[in-house]
């Protein structure tokens, strides 16, 4: 199997929803790790992770195919992942080796790999949005059914490029899923100290978008609101935009621990933990029995182990990487 074929299955895989719950805890799982690993000062710069909010990028991910497109956030670990990249082409990218997926130089923030569709993760607040319009733009002048995914935070949607993306798609009725992760917080300030309304979805309202709240909390309901949206966009429908109500259980970024939070808000959310939910769910249902579960979670915390294992004995890009990627014209001619 070629390297595109494998992460072309890994996104595959997530048509099973037991498959579903294994990618929710793999990203638990490596957002753990990460947060030990930059405690260790094996990863530089800042990085920002996002426990609690795996249903919405597993959601999104099992709903889209690899030749749509999807731009997002710094926050992008959990995305990544779940359209189909490795463990290592991600962490091998926050600790900034070789074996990432792009070669180490982008670092955390900037995680990108064309095979399943992720244009690269923004770590300017909202930069995804246009950049996903434009691709809409193309998807819509190629013709086809292709269709493009800005994911962005509750905080984006009161940063002007938001709402010139939503206006510019809503009026050539272009191919456009907009997906806000509403996790509460825009870095240490509670959203409603910062914006005036409750449900961001209202603002697509203003521009004739089709739009709705979600709960985020729940990956069955994540993939029926997104399947929904994606079938009335590849039918010609225009855009559409869902907001998704979820909660990030770390800080904003590297040591952050969130002394901003109210009491008890934190553990209001971990019972509505998406990964709790949807394992007790398919115990119930029979779709997985309890050696199963232990069996999955066993695996993917062997993954992880060795991913860590590998990335560090990858190199570190040598001086010229940087270069590589750059684009300059030439004009000597
Ligand atoms: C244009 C711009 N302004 C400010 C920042 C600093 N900044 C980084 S993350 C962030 C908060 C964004 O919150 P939200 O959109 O809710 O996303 P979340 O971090 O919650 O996923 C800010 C203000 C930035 N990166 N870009
Ligand atoms: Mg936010």
């Amino acid at each position: 199997m070629t390297a595109t074929e494998a992460l072309l299955d890994r996104r595959g895989g997530l048509r099973d929803r037991v498959a579903r719950l294994e990618r929710m805890l793999e990203i638990r799982a490596l957002e753990d790790r990460v947060q030990a690993l930059f405690s260790e000062g094996l990863v530089h710069g800042t990085t920002h992770t996002a426990q609690g909010q795996e249903a919405v990028a597993v959601g999104v991910a099992a709903a889209t195919r690899p030749t749509d497109v999807v731009t997002c956030t710094y926050r992008g670990h959990a995305v990544a992942l779940a359209l189909g990249l490795t463990v290592e082409d991600v962490l091998g990218e926050i600790m900034g080796r070789t074996i990432g997926s792009v070669g180490g130089v982008g670092g955390s923030m900037h995680l990108c790999e064309p095979d399943v569709g992720l244009l690269p993760t923004f770590a300017i607040v909202g930069a995804g949005i246009p950049v996903a319009v434009g691709a809409g733009l193309s998807a819509q002048l190629r013709g086809g059914d292709d269709i493009a995914v800005a994911v962005f935070g509750d905080g984006a949607t009161n940063i002007g490029a938001f709402h010139e993306g939503l206006n510019l798609a809503a009026i050539w009725q272009l191919p456009v899923l907009f997906v806000c992760e509403h996790n509460v917080y825009g870095e240490y300030s509670r959203f409603d100290l910062t914006t005036p309304v409750a449900d961001v979805s209202v603002r697509g309202a203003s521009y004739a978008i089709p739009s709705a709240t979600v709960d985020g909390q729940d990956v069955d309901v994540v993939v029926a609101a997104v399947e929904e949206a994606v079938t009335a966009i590849r039918a010609g429908g225009g855009p559409r935009f869902l907001e998704f109500k979820t909660y990030r259980y770390a800080g904003h970024s590297r040591s952050d621990t969130a002394p901003y939070r109210p009491e008890g808000e934190m553990e209001l959310w971990r019972e509505r933990d998406p990964i709790d939910r949807f394992t007790e769910r398919l115990l119930s249902e029979d779709a997985l029995d309890a050696a199963a579960a232990d069996a999955m979670a066993a695996r993917v915390a062997a993954r992880v182990d060795e991913a860590v294992e590998t990335v560090k004995a990858s190199p570190v890009p040598d001086a010229e990487a940087m270069f590589r990627h750059v684009y300059a014209p030439n004009r000597s001619r």
